[in-house]
């Protein structure tokens, strides 16, 4: 068990440190986002990976921001690039309890 937490802690070190790394990886698992929000420079990537045992539709409709990736099979990944600064609401269109941000800067 200390093992387990001694490792989320690590998991967690790296995010922060990798704020503004050329590509955010957001998980999905037990229905929820692994973060609540995220910044990243306009153009940047962020993967959107599904390791969750459920299939999930992540969508935005923030203005100049706006995509949808359809339904996403457990086990996949889909990059989005997001084109406007400003704060993109991102939700699951399947589970209204999952939604995070995604802060772009210029
Ligand atoms: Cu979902």
């Amino acid at each position: 068990m200390r093992t387990i937490a001694l490792f989320a802690c690590v998991i967690v070190a790296g995010f922060s440190v990798g704020a503004y790394a050329a590509t955010e990886i957001v998980h999905q698992q037990g229905r929820a986002f692994s973060a609540e929000s995220i910044t990243v420079k306009k153009g940047e990537a962020v993967t959107f990976l599904n390791d969750d045992t459920v299939p999930h539709n992540i969508m935005s409709a923030s203005k100049g921001n706006e995509f949808n990736l359809g339904s996403q099979a457990p086990g996949t990944s889909t990059d989005v690039s997001f084109k406007e600064a400003g704060d993109v609401q991102v939700i699951c269109a399947i589970h209204p309890r999952m939604k995070m941000m995604v802060k772009v800067i210029d």
